[in-house]
């Protein structure tokens, strides 16, 4: 196989460490996604699960230039890389995923609903395109507080898939967003399928940007199996909206290793819908693989330390679940806490 490295980009302004940090965060969110099957699949883990492996990217390149807690975060069902990358212990994702009342959502909420409000985090959704309204509101509520109150020129990161982009409460949204000029980046996971429908199948303008533009919102499509093509791109965008106050819409283009989510053949990554040639294609750009050919290439790290890192990430998994095992269930007397009725 021909060996894949990213390409920088833009000039080199980020540091060793940084790059360090970035495929750490990238292998832990692989590592801890590859726990999950097999929790699954034993029972431990009830409910659905939906995996990020491929997108890591996504995450890794935004969400650690973000003022968190007081930038915000939202993203849909596939959501264990974001809380990850948002700061919520992988102990407490993985408790959260097991049911247990030491996860982040008080193991209420399941794998997707992780939430973790202190940390800037205001959780997945169930429902497709449901954080962009929500986004919606968050952006006016930081405008408002901005304007109104003095707060600080904070913004709100809202993920969503491109199954999304057909939904009618999404443009809605959109609309009110390039109306009001709120304070958000929108992130377009286009992974290229919805379940086990490709774009092409789904919709009739494929331009993504095309809409977002058509709502007053600016946009560009970019890589999102490149890290470092991401965190420039983010970079730069996050500053503009920090500026002017209006929103910015990134598609970023990306793939899924594995099935949709559980029910979608997770011990092998082709199904009825697409071929093995096309995804061992899209693993040959696997962002974890290019950073680390990179750093390599770079003289940054080498297969001993590369190896070390992997050993730390492996035990820190490894200590979530152990975590999340000898918690406990919520008691049963927590039953009405935090419902509404
Ligand atoms: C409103 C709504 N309709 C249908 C579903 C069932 N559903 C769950 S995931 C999904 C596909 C969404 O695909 P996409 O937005 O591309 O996100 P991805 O899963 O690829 O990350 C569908 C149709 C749902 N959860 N919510
Ligand atoms: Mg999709």
């Amino acid at each position: 196989m021909a060996k894949t490295t990213v390409e920088r980009p833009a000039e080199d302004h980020i540091q060793q460490n940084e790059l360090i940090d970035l495929y750490r965060l990238m292998l832990r969110i692989r590592r801890l996604e590859e726990s999950v099957y097999r929790l699954f699949r034993d029972a431990k883990i009830g409910g659905y699960l939906h995996r990020y492996d491929g997108q890591e990217a996504l995450v890794a390149g935004v969400i650690p230039l973000l003022q968190l807690p007081h930038d915000k975060v939202l993203c849909t069902y596939r959501d264990h890389g974001h809380a990850l990358a948002c700061g919520t212990p992988a102990r407490e994702v993985m408790a959260e995923l097991l049911g247990r009342a030491t996860g982040c959502a008080g193991g209420k909420g399941g794998s997707m609903h992780l939430i973790d409000p202190p940390r800037g985090f205001l959780g997945g959704d169930g429902i497709v395109g449901g954080p962009v309204p929500i986004a919606l509101g968050v952006g006016y509520a930081l405008k408002y507080r901005a304007r109104m109150l003095g707060g600080g020129n904070h913004i709100c990161v809202c993920y969503f898939g491109d199954g999304a982009m057909n939904q009618g409460g999404v443009h809605e949204a959109f609309n009110m967003v390039g109306l009001y000029k709120l304070p958000i980046l929108f992130i377009l996971e286009n992974n290229q399928y919805a379940m086990g429908t490709s774009v092409a199948r789904s919709t009739g303008q494929p331009d993504f940007v095309l809409k977002a533009k058509a709502h007053g919102i600016d946009g560009e499509k970019i890589d999102g199996m490149n890290v470092l093509t991401v965190r420039d791109a983010a970079q730069r965008v996050i500053d503009r909206i920090r500026e002017t106050g209006e929103a910015y819409f990134l598609e970023m283009e990306c793939y899924r290793f594995v099935g949709h989510g559980i029910g979608d053949d997770n011990t092998k990554s082709w199904t009825t819908y697409r071929t093995e040639a096309e995804v061992n294609e899209w693993r040959k750009r696997d962002p974890i693989l290019q950073l680390g050919n990179y750093l390599q290439d770079r003289g940054i790290l080498d297969t001993t330390q590369m190896d070390a890192i992997d050993a730390e990430v492996r035990q820190e998994v490894a200590d979530a679940i152990a975590f999340a095992e000898a918690s406990p269930e919520p008691p049963l007397d927590s039953l009405y806490e935090n419902v509404f009725s």
